[in-house]
């Protein structure tokens, strides 16, 4: 087999729609027999019929056969894992031989032999006759099986290539993984539809081609002739209102199902509009993963992708970078998601040797790119859900662009085309960019961005709407800055909104390392942690990030004015008659508000004052079940604050200092808590052995700290390795404890002065000066102190239930929390910094309460931050004898900056003068 030909397959039928056919079909999935090689210079008489297979082994079909214990897993993100020299393989060529022997059922005769996926080069064989090849990993392809087809038993043979001239078309960021990934039916079905069923003025108007005759029973339309129109009084689809006609058309052999939604995407005046309004784009960047199966995703799975998108305000979905198993369009459209289909191409490699020889440009490499493009849109083509296609990703420019986009236009004039490697936008009639910063997004709002060198392309490019393909990089702690991008999405109408990458974390779940990254297998290219930037986590548990998105996509607004709120309604299409509403402060019942369905302002009830801080919380909720979540399901909500707290002065009167401080025996104790004489170190607190707090300036660093260059820096400052001196200890009224805290090899330092009273209580007023020149944005200014393993739940008042940091934790609200120390643990599958939470007036661990004077940040786990720094996978992690407490004042932002930008300027931490005041009380 010639695998360095440029010919995508051999021996194919015309590709055509997915479709639900009542012609008979066999489901050739479960236990083939299964033999791998290192190389592809093999015997190919494995495909005889009588050929015995007796020593080979079984493996599942689908499946990926390195995830069932045969070859090597590797992963990489931009880097191929083989030299790059097009169209050349190495001769390390794993080589998957399959087989397997099924029975034609009686009266049975032709058919198709139809793979929804196979990674990546396969030659099938029919009872020994070899019926083609195919590349295209995420297509589907069919090959003819009537000629060879026989009574009774048949024997089918695959035999597949992990490498092939196909492979440098499939460098997507990605674990590598080979085998027959999707299902495999014999099938008589032969039929092809291509429906069209739009919207406009209020109708909706349905034809379609190809052979057969068309009937929607509930609209009333039977026997539609194919090119004939007919104009019918429908719903119109929206993902928001996804409403489905049934519809079926007949062929004299067979008769296929689908399900028809009206909608019509178009652009006018450089906005994106469905239905003629304009829509704004909440999307998702979804790989298909699974932590044990991989891209042999389940359908239960797919389906929990879905609601969990719906469920957390996610209104689209970009399904990089190749298109998914097509039931997952089919859930699209049933639930509600706008889907920009990806063709199952991407050249990032290419990149990294100055874009020479990338096959979007080689001529020889036409048809195989065409091919790709021809194959997604026949088989998606009648999926309302879908609304633009995308020639693929990080693939450079070239010739072969200007082919697949031809053909598309041509096939299909319905939907955009969509691609953003080109920023030229010469084939596309969307503007689409990747991690452009916000002051970016914000020039192409007002359409204000630089313009290209050719001035024909520019204007085009400027009547274009715009939309952020990927953005907001959800790798380990984060994305920060989510609030700050909708705000412009929302504010200009060029901007069509955008896809957070990504969905979900790729960990392969891993007996030593918990779940498993680049390099864990030993592969000598690879990408590391790069993989793990989801926003869920590998088992689909929502991460902090999935829950801001949550926040920041809410289609309804909450703006509080003096006793009343005005509800906005944010969605595009559907009014607010799905949702109920309810008002509430902690500890009272919720009332219910009357919201009309187009919003507008309500009166909040009458809550009786309490003695503190009191909040309302309006929250809006669905009515009644959904098809994606059940009644009750929170969708948005929002908080005003009804009673201040006491002002601090207030606080500071009603408490009389006393000297109370008593030193002795090598201690200046404080009732029953105590400081060392020498160091003026806190080492008992209410009974309780402690290390005392301490000005701390390190966080274990995030993958946005790490990649974005901010972790380098404080490492050479040395911010993890501080030396803290002490100056004085003077004892009066106060314990006034004078310190100078520096790492060693430079002149910068803080001043760190800590002022002790007691009054029953110790109350701690901290004062930090800077000394130096510094220059960079520093990781965290805040206190840390450590104590027995007494503590095991915390409670707290404040923002929660989960962590927040400067420029994320959009979804916390004020409220009184309660966690274990293990429940304050996010568990991020690479450690780094996490569970921090912000704004806590208070916090109670059992033998004390911490107060803050107002607010301060909170974070206790059962290992220290050097632990936390050295982790390298969750199991790293073993809790220790002690509770570290960090008590904080500032963290720096979290940003993006994995890939993106860093924490907006407002997020910034500083070194600056500060004073931090706290409280300790006995429980
Ligand atoms: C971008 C890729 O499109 C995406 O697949 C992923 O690799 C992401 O980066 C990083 O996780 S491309 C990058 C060069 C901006």
């Amino acid at each position: 087999m010639d695998l360095e030909t440029f010919t995508p397959g051999s021996g194919r039928l015309e590709p055509r729609a997915a479709l639900r056919s009542d012609a008979p079909t066999l489901d050739l999935n479960g236990t083939w027999r299964f033999r791998l090689s290192p190389t592809a210079n093999i015997p190919d008489d494995f495909a005889r019929p009588d050929f015995d297979d007796a020593d080979w082994d079984d493996l599942p079909v689908p499946s990926h056969w390195p995830l069932h214990g045969h070859g090597a897993l590797a992963y990489t993100n931009v880097s191929f894992p083989f030299p790059i020299d097009p169209p050349h393989v190495p001769d390390e060529n794993p080589t998957g031989d399959y087989r397997r022997a099924f029975d034609l059922p009686a009266g049975w005769t032709g058919g198709r032999l139809r793979f929804e996926g196979v990674d990546s080069f396969a030659t099938v064989w029919l009872n020994g006759h070899e019926l083609g090849f195919s590349t295209g990993s995420r297509l589907a392809v069919e090959f003819d099986a009537g000629p060879w087809l026989r009574p009774g038993r048949n024997v089918l043979a695959v035999r597949v290539h992990q490498w092939s001239a196909a492979s440098y078309l499939e460098d997507q960021d990605m674990w590598w993984l080979p085998g027959i990934f999707r299902d495999v039916t014999l099938t008589r079905s032969t039929a092809d539809v291509f429906v069209h069923a739009s919207y406009a003025d209020g109708r909706g108007t349905l034809s379609f081609d190809g052979p057969g005759r068309l009937s929607v029973p509930e609209l009333g339309v039977a026997d539609l002739e194919p090119g004939a129109e007919v104009t019918v009084e429908i719903t119109p689809w929206t993902a928001e209102t996804p409403r489905l006609y049934d519809a079926i058309v007949t062929f004299p052999e067979e008769s296929v199902r689908l399900r028809v939604g009206f909608r019509t995407i178009s652009i006018a005046d450089g906005v994106l509009l469905a239905n003629g309004r304009p829509l704004l784009l909440k999307g998702v960047n979804r790989h298909e993963f699974h932590p044990e199966h991989g891209r042999a995703v389940p359908y239960e799975t797919m389906r929990a992708d879905v609601l969990l998108m719906k469920r957390h305000n996610v209104n689209a979905v970009r399904t990089s970078h190749y298109p998914p198993h097509p039931d997952f369009l089919d859930l699209c459209d049933e639930l509600g998601l706008w889907v920009i289909d990806e063709c199952d191409l991407e050249t990032h490699g290419f990149g990294q040797v100055g874009w020479r020889a990338n096959p979007t440009d080689d001529p020889r490499y036409a048809d195989a790119l065409l091919d790709r493009m021809r194959r997604m849109v026949e088989r998606d083509k009648n999926h309302p859900s879908v609304i633009m296609w995308s020639l693929g990703n990080e693939a450079g420019v070239g010739r072969n662009l200007a082919v697949m986009a031809g053909w598309a236009r041509e096939r299909d004039p319905s939907r955009p085309l969509h691609y953003e490697g080109d920023w030229s936008c010469a084939h596309t009639d969307v503007y689409s960019r990747m991690y452009a910063s916000h002051a970016e997004v914000e020039a192409i709002g007002r359409l204000a961005e630089d313009p290209l060198d050719d001035l024909e392309l520019d204007a085009r490019r400027r009547a274009m709407p715009f939309l952020q393909c990927e953005y907001a990089h959800a790798m380990g702690n984060g994305p920060g800055g989510l609030a700050e991008y909708q705000e412009l999405f929302e504010r200009y109408p060029r901007l069509a909104g955008g896809f957070v990458w990504e969905w979900i974390d790729h960990g392969l779940a891993h007996p030593v390392f918990g779940y498993a990254y680049g390099g864990d297998y030993g592969e000598s290219v690879h990408d590391g942690n790069f993989v793990i930037d989801g926003l869920v986590f590998p088992d689909r548990t929502p991460s902090p990030g999935l829950l801001d998105l949550k926040k920041v996509f809410e289609p309804v607004k909450f703006e509080f004015g003096d006793g009343v709120v005005r509800v906005v309604n944010c969605h595009d299409f559907a009014d607010l008659s799905h949702l109920e509403f309810h008002a509430s402060v902690e500890g009272s019942a919720e009332r219910r508000l009357e919201v009309p369905a187009r919003g507008g302002e309500v009166k909040l009830p009458d809550v009786p004052a309490g003695t503190g801080e009191q909040w309302v919380t309006v929250r809006a909720v669905l009515a009644g079940d959904q098809p994606w979540a059940g009644a009750g399901h929170e969708v948005a909500w929002g908080q005003t604050l009804l009673t201040p707290p006491p002002s601090r002065s207030d606080e500071a009167a009603a408490g009389a200092w006393s000297a109370g401080l008593v030193a002795g025996g090598g201690e200046i104790a404080a009732g029953d808590s105590a400081f060392d004489a020498e160091t003026g170190r806190l080492v008992r607190l209410f009974g309780l052995e402690v290390e005392g707090p301490r000005l701390d300036l390190w966080r274990a660093p995030t993958d946005n700290d790490r990649y974005g260059g901010l972790e380098e820096k404080w490492r050479a400052l040395g911010l993890h390795r501080l030396t803290h001196r002490v100056d004085a200890v003077e004892l009066g009224d106060a314990l006034t404890v004078r310190t100078r805290v520096a790492p060693a090899a430079t002149d910068l330092g803080m001043r760190a002065t800590y002022r002790w009273t007691f009054d029953g209580g110790l109350r701690l007023v901290v004062d930090i000066e800077p000394e130096g020149d510094w220059r960079d944005p520093i990781p965290r200014l805040g206190l840390t102190m450590s104590l027995p393993l007494v503590v095991d739940r915390v409670t707290w008042f404040g923002l929660g239930p989960g962590e927040a940091y400067p420029d994320t934790g959009l979804a916390a609200r004020v409220g009184r929390w309660s966690a274990t120390i293990e429940e304050l643990q996010t568990p991020y599958v690479y450690p780094q910094e996490n569970g921090h939470r912000a704004e806590v007036r208070w916090a109670s661990f059992g033998a004390f309460k911490v107060s803050g004077e107002p607010v301060f940040g909170m974070t206790a786990r059962p290992w220290s931050i050097d632990e936390l720094t050295a982790a390298r996978h969750r199991p790293d992690l073993v809790a220790g004898d002690r509770v570290h407490l960090h008590l904080d004042l500032a963290h720096q932002g979290i940003g993006t900056a994995s890939c993106g930008p860093g924490a907006l300027p407002d997020y910034e931490l500083r070194a600056h003068r500060a004073t931090f005041s706290l409280r300790f009380d006995p429980a």
